[in-house]
């Protein structure tokens, strides 16, 4: 198994944190391929509870390497206070390698997101507000600023005086906003330089080598294929690839290297931010999802939107990543339900539609089509094999596993570490 991808499914915190984590012990690098401190990624080790937003979660395995890949957007103030919260806790992160060709957030990306989606108004994206859209519009328009970029001052000061032309006339003639001062920028950005520098590398180099020396791989996705640039519900996305084509553009590693891709799915739905989402829940069904299950933003604190397991949605993700099975979390959540709705398809202007549609249209007009399962009470947390689940659990698993087009390997029942049944 030379390398494999983690991802999410659906709408993106299915429990990713937590699976890369259990596989963390049986790999050598866990490599971050695109997003960047917009993830929120939970893992529960014991009693000590950690959230990551831009480091990768195998920064908590001691024998994995961290690798930030080149696709990733890097906020370095961030970057350095995540590091250093992790070592006030006895984390050791001196292993991390960061591409020097991974872009940098700086704070007129910060402002920029921020002041667009004010304007935006009710058509906002409700994005994380970090800088991940304008960062990555830079890099597509080449007005980036890369990491390696620090080690040059003098190009530095050049290319952030080119990214700012475009943007302070833009505040200022749209958004009426005072003009961002090229030199403090520059200013600001190379206080990090040094501090950054032990961990910049040539990852992609460090990674083929690392496969072809039979090293296992793993990387690991943020937020999840719905919110995908090209292939989710645009424009209510964010602005990288974490579907699996990402992993390979992201890091350097061909798709000829990658052998096992796995979707985290979660027994339900969630979503944060704006846009569609056939099955929401705005009754207390929701309301009690939401409770049970923790369903509240690991980044920004925001409550997210809850509803049922939408069957589509798995099928599509099974196939535009090409996944050769799933992890589903979080079954725990929906013990006490007499019956829980599955949706299976979607009416669309009064006919039964089996897959996602391409349509934006056609997705925001999608009613989901139930099909009721019965529920289970018994607590299934302790449960460490299938066989322990209650009868009507494992018909869940089964139905789930059916509709969603690949195998289903693991099922979580809680938080913790240990709170996982492996399915052979
Ligand atoms: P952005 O900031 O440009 O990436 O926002 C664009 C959309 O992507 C959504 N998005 C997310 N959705 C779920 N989880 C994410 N991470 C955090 C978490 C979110 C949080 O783990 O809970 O704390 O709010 C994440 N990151 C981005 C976002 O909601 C927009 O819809
Ligand atoms: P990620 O973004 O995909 O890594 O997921 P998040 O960390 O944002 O959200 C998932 C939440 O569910 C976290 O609070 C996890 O600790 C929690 N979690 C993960 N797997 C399970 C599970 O099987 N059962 C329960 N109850 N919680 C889980
Ligand atoms: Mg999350």
């Amino acid at each position: 198994m030379p390398a494999l991808v983690l991802l999410g499914a659906q709408w993106g915190d299915e429990g990713k944190g937590k699976a890369t984590d259990l596989l963390g012990g049986s790999v050598d690098y866990v490599v971050r391929y695109q997003g960047g401190n917009n993830a929120g990624h939970t893992v529960v080790v014991g009693d000590q509870k950690y959230a990551l937003h831009l480091l990768p979660s195998g920064i908590l395995s001691p024998g994995c390497t961290p690798v930030i890949g080149n696709g990733v957007v890097v906020d370095p103030a961030v970057l350095l206070s995540e590091l250093s919260g992790l070592n006030e806790r006895g984390v050791d992160t001196s292993k991390l390698l960061i591409s020097g060709n991974a872009h940098l957030i700086t704070p007129y990306n910060v402002t920029v997101d921020k002041v667009t989606e004010r304007f935006l108004g009710k058509r906002k994206i409700g994005t994380t507000g970090r800088g991940i859209g304008p960062t990555y519009a830079d890099k597509i328009n080449r007005v980036g600023i890369r990491v390696q970029d620090l080690y040059d001052e003098s190009i530095l000061e050049q290319k952030v005086e080119a990214a700012l032309e475009q943007k302070n006339q833009l505040l200022a003639k749209v958004f009426n906003r005072r003009a961002i001062e090229s030199g403090k920028i520059v200013e600001e950005m190379l206080q990090y330089a040094e501090q950054i520098k032990p961990y910049v590398a040539d990852t992609t180099l460090i990674l083929n080598n690392a496969i072809d020396d039979g090293k296992v791989v793993l990387f690991e996705g943020g937020q999840g294929t719905l919110l995908d640039v090209d292939h989710g519900t645009y424009p209510f996305v964010t602005s990288s690839n974490p579907t699996a084509g990402g992993a390979c553009t992201g890091s350097g590693v061909g798709p000829t290297k990658i052998s096992r891709v796995i979707g985290i799915l979660k027994a339900y739905t969630t979503r944060v931010g704006a846009g569609p989402f056939p099955t929401e829940l705005l009754d207390e069904d929701g309301e009690a999802l939401r409770r049970i299950g923790g369903e509240r933003g690991v980044t920004t604190g925001r409550d997210r939107r809850c509803g049922w397991f939408d069957a589509p949605i798995a099928r599509y993700a099974t196939r535009v990543n090409g996944l050769t099975d799933f992890f589903l979390t979080k079954l725990d959540v929906l013990t006490g339900w007499e019956q829980i709705p599955v949706c299976v398809a979607y009416e669309i202007d009064g006919k039964r539609v089996e897959e996602l549609p391409y349509s934006q249209t056609d997705f925001h007009h999608a009613k989901p089509v139930y099909e009721m399962l019965p529920g289970w009470s018994e607590d299934i947390t302790k449960a460490k094999t299938f066989s322990d689940l209650p009868k009507n659990a494992q018909a869940y698993v089964k139905a789930l596993e059916e509709m969603s087009g690949a195998p289903i390997s693991a099922i979580g029942v809680g938080p913790g570490r240990t709170e996982t049944i492996e399915i052979n």
